[in-house]
C-alpha cells in the first residue's frame, strides 16, 4: 500500500517507501567544483555547488529510512571508446587535462562524486556515457530486481541529465518526484523551465516538490 504522501505539483505524490529509490544524478566534482566539465562549458558552478547541503539532508533521511540510494556519474572510459563523436564535437573538453584530471573521464578526481555525497557500502553507482541514466547502463534491471516503482530524483543539471533520466524513467513506467531545491541548473531560467516541464499538463513527466515536503512525507 502507498501510505506515504508528499504535497507536490500537480497533485499529491503517494509512494510506498519499500518500492522507492532515491536517485542522485551526477553530483560530481566535474559539475560542482571549479575547473571541471561544467565550467569548461562556460558555466558558473555556484548553483550546482549550492544544493550539496540540501541533497545531503535528503540522502541522510533516505539512509535512515532504509530507502535504497542510487548515485549516477556521467563520464567515459579512459580510452574514450564510449564517447560518441557527435557528443565530443559539442563538448570538446571531454578527455582533456584539467586541474581535477581529465575532464569527464572515469577514475579521475573530477569525475567522482563530491565529498559530502560520497556513496557508502551497499549503494549502487551507475556510470553512464550519456545524459540519461538508463542509456547503456544496468539501471532498469536493478530497479526491476528490487521491485522499485517510484523514484525521488535529485542532482544536476535539472534541464539536462536530471530531465533526460526522468523522461527515460517515465517512459519505462516509473513515477518520479523531482525535488525542486535538490536539483540545480547553471541558469535559473533553465531551472524554472525544467520544473514546469515536469509538472505541467497533469504531471506529464512526473511530480515536483521541495525537499522539506518530501522529508515531511517520510516521517
Ligand atoms: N551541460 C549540462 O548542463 N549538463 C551535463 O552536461 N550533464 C549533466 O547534466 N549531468
Amino acid at each position: 500500500m502507498r501510505k506515504n504522501v508528499a504535497k507536490a505539483k500537480p497533485f499529491n505524490f503517494d509512494y510506498d517507501p519499500k518500492k522507492t529509490a532515491l536517485v542522485i544524478i551526477d553530483m560530481q566534482r566535474d559539475f560542482c567544483a571549479p575547473g571541471g566539465f561544467g565550467e569548461a562549458l562556460g558555466n558558473d558552478i555556484t548553483p550546482t555547488k549550492s544544493i550539496i547541503p540540501t541533497v545531503r539532508k535528503v540522502l541522510d533521511a533516505a539512509r535512515a529510512k532504509g530507502i535504497p540510494v542510487i548515485h549516477t556519474r556521467e563520464g567515459h572510459k579512459p580510452d574514450l571508446s564510449d564517447l560518441e563523436p557527435a557528443k565530443l564535437r559539442r563538448s570538446s573538453s571531454i578527455g582533456k587535462k584539467g586541474p581535477m584530471g581529465r575532464i569527464l573521464v572515469r577514475g579521475e578526481y573530477g569525475h567522482d562524486i563530491v565529498d559530502e555525497l560520497q556513496p557508502i557500502k551497499g549503494e549502487l553507482v551507475i556510470d553512464k556515457p550519456g545524459k540519461g541514466a538508463f542509456y547503456e547502463t544496468s539501471l532498469q534491471k536493478h530497479l526491476k530486481k528490487h521491485g522499485i516503482e517510484s523514484l525521488i530524483v535529485c542532482g544536476v543539471t535539472t534541464h539536462v541529465c536530471v530531465h533526460t533520466t526522468i523522461r527515460e524513467a517515465n517512459d519505462r513506467g516509473y513515477e518520479c518526484l523531482m525535488l525542486e531545491d535538490g536539483t540545480a541548473a547553471f541558469d535559473p531560467r533553465d531551472q524554472e523551465a525544467a520544473i514546469r516541464m515536469v509538472n505541467q499538463q497533469g504531471g506529464i513527466f512526473g511530480w515536483t516538490t521541495t525537499s522539506d515536503e518530501f522529508l515531511k512525507s517520510l516521517k
